[in-house]
């Protein structure tokens, strides 16, 4: 499992498929969200992934005391700076946003969070997390400050990924942006797959069984779904029986 294995080179690339579910703090109620823990824990969710890019509510800390009261599925943090660090989670993405050039967001927030990580029971995921252009304006792009990959460009994204693995990340997250208007190319996927060993990735805009299966296919190794499961909760049904199918037909084929 890539989120509880130390990283060991070579391992992942015929590896079994993992699905995170992202929560955001700023869209749940507690009726919702257990509706949510009780499909997940029924569908065998690997992670559920708390955070975003910007968040407006202070509601992270009750939600993940909340999912932690309700589920054993382990809550990793997605922070979007080292305000959102809470020690009750279970571990935490380390972004080292590596498709942008702004200091704050490869080392500068790094700086800040390292003793307070130092001194959790945290596990810590160095994350090389790789913004990609789907043809608008994320909240991720503006609140980093941060131009993405374009979308056609899949050689760009494979040699930024080559370039975080080769600087020790142990993950590498393409990420469209919440509620994309379309996910990542399964043509950049697959680049970016074909480039390093690490585990890959992949989110946004993945809102339909033929979406998640093109990501699955081209070699995402964990998918995150977030806006269409809020919307349409049977959505998670789906994208879990699709990643269980790839588990299964892995097993057959050992
Ligand atoms: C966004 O990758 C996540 O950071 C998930 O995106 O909300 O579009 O599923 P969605």
């Amino acid at each position: 499992m890539p989120f509880n294995e130390p990283y060991k080179q070579k391992q992942h690339k015929t590896g079994r498929k993992h699905f995170a579910v992202l929560l955001d703090p700023d869209n749940t109620d507690d009726a919702s969200c257990l509706h949510l823990l009780t499909l997940s824990e029924a569908n065998h969710v690997d992670f559920f992934f708390v955070g975003g890019s910007l968040i407006t509510s202070d509601n992270q800390a009750d939600l993940i005391r909340f999912i932690k009261a309700n589920s054993n599925i382990p809550v990793i943090l997605f922070p979007s700076n080292s305000l959102h660090i809470d020690k009750q989670a279970d571990g935490i993405l380390l972004l080292s946003l590596i498709s942008g050039r702004n200091p704050e967001f490869l080392i500068g927030q790094h700086v800040l969070s390292a003793p307070i990580l130092k001194a959790s029971q945290l596990q810590v995921y160095p994350t090389g997390y790789m913004l990609v252009d789907t043809g608008r304006q994320t909240t991720a792009s503006y609140m980093s400050g941060t131009t993405p990959i374009p979308y056609d460009k899949p050689a760009i994204a494979a040699c930024t990924a080559m370039a975080g693995e080769q600087l020790g990340l142990r993950y590498i997250y393409m990420d469209g942006g919440s509620g994309a208007l379309k996910p990542i190319s399964p043509e950049m996927i697959a680049a970016v797959r074909n480039a390093v060993e690490v585990p890959v990735i992949v989110g946004g805009g993945i809102n339909t069984a033929e979406k998640a299966q093109a990501a699955l296919e081209a070699g995402a190794d964990v998918i995150v779904v977030g806006n269409h499961i809020e919307k349409n909760p049977g959505f998670l049904a789906e994208v879990s029986t699709l990643v269980a199918s790839y588990n299964v037909a892995l097993d057959i084929h050992r």
